[in-house]
């Protein structure tokens, strides 16, 4: 992890060797796309990245291309994301949480009990408010180049079923790197302790967390289910995933370029969502035949209203407000 000020000697050290990594595999003419992701190379946005990846190749007889590094080769989230704003990423794929305190425009989508459902989720980010969403990490030195599913987040623990609120209370429960993940699971009354997802699994095992949240996929791929086996359909959070890219690397691309690699990101979108879907019901059913033991909460109301208070400390702006209203209009046709 970084400590925050500036950029570390660990993370020039990683750009210099992902660069290295590229030249070796003789594309250093720099036309491949280096890119981060920390799931493991048969995740579906890993996958969806390869199939942007096969669409540019195709399209521009291999002249445009990404190799993307999976399985957090590259470091957390938060690590990378500041390699790529500094150039020495290419590309990265993460989720907003990491981008929460870059931008407050990327806290909307984060925002508890805001989506009804995935769909809900879909097509607000697939009408102007996703386009405008994306447009705001440009002041920040990314592009933003599309979003991807991430299904619903819900709590899990090694200690007891969650069924309200009061359950929560004085666990230890591991949260992404935002402020709003934090002030999410204290206004739950349990103590959140940010850390890197790679961490999650040995915090759990050694006890220096209870639990953590995330969907189905990332409970099943990151092993965290075998120490945490209660599974609680919380269903708090249907944030994305978002696929960005360095501007310093964008602004060397020529705009037919450019154009290339938005519409190959958008059409890799389709195809991730068919992987998302299988990949959710693919863990769900892995997971009950482990014998995970989930439970549905008893009332979603009392979760929403005990976390509402955020709502309130992290939408302080004209835009954000109106873009939070827009999607709640969204809800209607639900
Ligand atoms: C996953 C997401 C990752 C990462 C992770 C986390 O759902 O796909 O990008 O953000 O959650 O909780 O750190």
């Amino acid at each position: 992890m970084s400590d925050g000020g500036g950029i570390s000697r660990r993370n020039v050290l990683i750009a210099g060797a992902a660069a290295g990594a590229l030249s070796a595999c003789g594309r250093a003419d720099g036309r491949a796309f280096l890119s981060s992701d920390t799931h493991p190379a048969d995740y579906p946005t890993v996958q969806a990245v390869d199939e942007m990846a096969r669409l540019l190749r195709e399209r521009t007889n291999g002249r445009l291309d990404v190799k993307t590094y999976a399985g957090g080769q590259l470091g957390s989230e938060r690590d990378t994301l500041e390699i790529t704003v500094f150039g020495g990423l290419d590309m990265n794929r993460v989720n907003l949480a990491p981008l929460n305190s870059i931008e407050p425009m990327t806290t909307i989508p984060a925002l508890p009990f805001l989506f009804r459902s995935n769909n809900h989720m879909r097509r607000a980010l697939d009408s102007a408010v996703g386009d405008e969403i994306l447009e705001s990490l440009t002041r920040h030195g990314l592009i933003g180049l599309c979003f991807y599913d991430s299904g619903d987040r819900n709590f899990y623990n090694t200690k007891r079923p969650i069924y309200t609120p009061a359950d929560m209370k004085g666990l230890k429960i591991r949260v992404p790197n935002s402020d709003l993940y934090i002030a999410m699971v204290k206004a739950l009354g349990a103590d959140a302790t940010p850390m890197s997802i790679s961490e999650v699994y040995q915090s759990l095992v050694q006890g220096v967390i209870d639990g953590a949240e995330n969907n189905w996929p990332s409970y099943e791929s990151g092993r965290h289910f075998e120490v945490a086996t209660y599974y609680s359909l919380t269903q708090h959070v249907i944030a994305p995933e978002v696929l960005v890219m360095s501007r310093r690397r964008w602004d060397k691309l020529t705009p037919e370029d450019q154009a290339e690699v938005r519409k190959a990101a958008r059409e890799s979108v389709p195809f991730m969502r068919t992987l998302w879907d299988r990949r959710v019901d693919a863990a769900r059913s892995k997971l009950l035949a482990a014998g995970v033991k989930v439970n549905e909460i008893t009332d979603p109301a009392a979760f929403a209203a005990a976390m509402r208070p955020v709502w309130d400390r992290y939408i302080v702006t004209d835009d954000q407000r109106r873009i939070v209203q827009q999607i709640e209009d969204m809800a209607e046709a639900e």
